[in-house]
């Protein structure tokens, strides 16, 4: 088919996150996150690696930007660390915190760069965590509110788009499911508690943003995938929609419609591991309109039935990672509740993996954004979406082809969802530099700049921009013409 070209004022941008890269985690009055003192436990990061330094944008901050504008970038996302802003939380504001974001901000705009601000990119301050369990708390809630109500205040003539929570279901997940990020925790009655409350914190967010900030725009970023049932056998397809309730629509409904899935709650409140929905908080729900979504694409999943004979004979089909936080892992949940309705995520036949086992899925980003936007009708703003690999210098430079490739045949997937209607608003690549992986240290790359440093130590920490960077450039200045060779 003929494609359409990309909208005229296509953000074309890239993304990071404030633990990944800033480093600098005591300087200028930060106070600490439960990051820092997650990383600094032994056993918790691959080789004890930690954001203390990171790749040290903080101190390069004029650097980074620069190569930014060099690259012709249209748009950067980046989030705030909450405890530079306010060190304990939720008391005083830190003015320093603010400056270094003041300058990032005014580099970005001098070089035309449209700043994308993440508000949480899951470092809590350290003292939310002690003092109220953190987002188990409606306490926390107070204290979110106050800290958007800062950065509203302070970016709003400056800052047109706003996310407000980060992957919350990759990071509620991890940190409730599975126990592998902070608060290290493997009990689904407080994730499904923490979600409530986070959900609550996320309207009441977007509200007061749109008193404060009329122009501006906001709006969650979510880490959605397709749901594929293994075969056509109607108790496979009977799995996948459980696990789309399971693994999508379980946020997805909230954020856009203003409530939770009615099939899906029911089996929780069966199993008594529902949240506790005052009629209060349903009202703010229901208030709360997101102007547009964040996706953050990586791959999908497939599922089977989880009846035991079934299982049996694709045994061999349960090869997946345990560091994938994309994929569903229900076995923990069926565990602490075997009565809620299940499915077993299995590897498809059909697609290629990455290095780190990660499923390669172009074609699943076209049917993730048809299937969102179908659903929920918001324009999107693609705020990630990447190729994570084991980048290696060779005489000073990284010929990352299969970064490109993989890139292309996204970027390729997306431009048809255009033509098939959705409607968009830009696309950040994860990510602009290396950076910090939460829990594979440098070993793992995204950026199209190479950062020399690894999990040993800080080395030089020059930027050396891959051969993706240069790739990317041209499709910026194209604005996404010719994106096949
Ligand atoms: C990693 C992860 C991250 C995420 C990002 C999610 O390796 O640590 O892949 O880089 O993609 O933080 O928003």
């Amino acid at each position: 088919q003929q494609l359409d070209d990309f909208p005229e004022n296509f953000l074309w941008g890239a993304a990071s996150a404030a633990y990944q890269i800033e480093g600098a985690y005591q300087e200028d009055g930060k106070g600490i996150s439960i990051w820092d003192t997650y990383a600094h436990t032994p056993g918790n990061t691959y080789q004890g690696t930690t954001g203390d330094v990171a790749i040290d944008h903080y101190h390069h901050l004029e650097e980074d930007v620069a190569l930014m504008a060099k690259m012709g970038l249209k748009a950067y996302r980046f989030s705030v660390a909450w405890s530079r802003i306010i060190p304990d939380g939720e008391g005083t504001v830190n003015e320093a915190g603010l400056d270094f974001y003041r300058r990032l901000i005014h580099e970005l705009r001098k070089n035309k760069i449209e700043p994308v601000l993440t508000l949480y990119h899951w470092d809590l301050p350290q003292a939310l965590q002690d003092k109220y369990a953190g987002w188990e708390s409606r306490q926390t809630i107070v204290a979110f509110k106050k800290y958007c109500e800062v950065l509203f205040k302070a970016f709003k003539d400056d800052v047109k788009y706003w996310v407000t929570f980060n992957e919350q279901n990759v990071f509620t997940s991890m940190g409730y499911r599975w126990g592998t990020h902070p608060p290290k925790l493997k009990n689904i009655k407080k994730m499904y508690e923490a979600n409530h409350i986070i959900n609550l914190a996320n309207a009441e967010a977007i509200n007061l943003f749109h008193e404060l900030v009329p122009k501006g725009l906001i709006g969650p970023s979510f880490g959605y995938g397709p749901v594929y049932p293994l075969t056509g056998d109607p108790q496979d397809v009977l799995a996948s929609v459980n696990a789309d309730d399971f693994n999508n629509n379980w946020w997805l409904d909230v954020y856009c419609r203003g409530e939770y899935p009615y099939f899906m709650l029911k089996q929780l409140q069966k199993a008594k591991i529902a949240p506790n929905i005052t009629e209060a908080d349903r009202k703010l729900l229901k208030s709360a309109k997101p102007d547009f979504l964040g996706i953050n694409y990586y791959h999908g999943g497939t599922v089977q039935t989880n009846r035991l004979e079934k299982q049996a004979e694709t045994a061999n089909q349960k090869d997946f990672s345990a560091t994938d936080p994309y994929l569903m892992q229900p076995e923990a949940d069926q565990a602490q509740s075997p009565e809620i309705p299940m499915f077993n995520s299995v590897s498809s036949p059909y697609l290629a993996k990455t290095e780190w086992g990660w499923e390669i899925d172009p074609i699943g980003f076209r049917i993730a954004l048809r299937q969102v936007y179908e659903k929920y009708r918001l324009p999107i703003f693609v705020t990630e979406n990447g190729l994570g690999a084991m980048d290696k210098l060779e005489d000073g430079q990284i010929h990352d082809s299969y970064r490109i490739k993989y890139l292309q045949e996204h970027l390729l997937a997306m431009k048809e969802a255009i033509t098939d209607g959705v409607e968009m608003i830009g696309y950040c690549a994860w990510s602009f530099t290396d950076l910090l992986s939460w829990l594979n240290g440098y070993r793992k790359r995204y950026g199209f700049v190479y950062i020399d440093r690894d999990d040993n130590g800080e080395r030089t920490q020059q930027r050396i921009p891959k051969d993706s960077f240069k790739w990317y450039q041209k499709i910026i200045a194209e604005n996404g013409k010719q994106i096949t060779p």
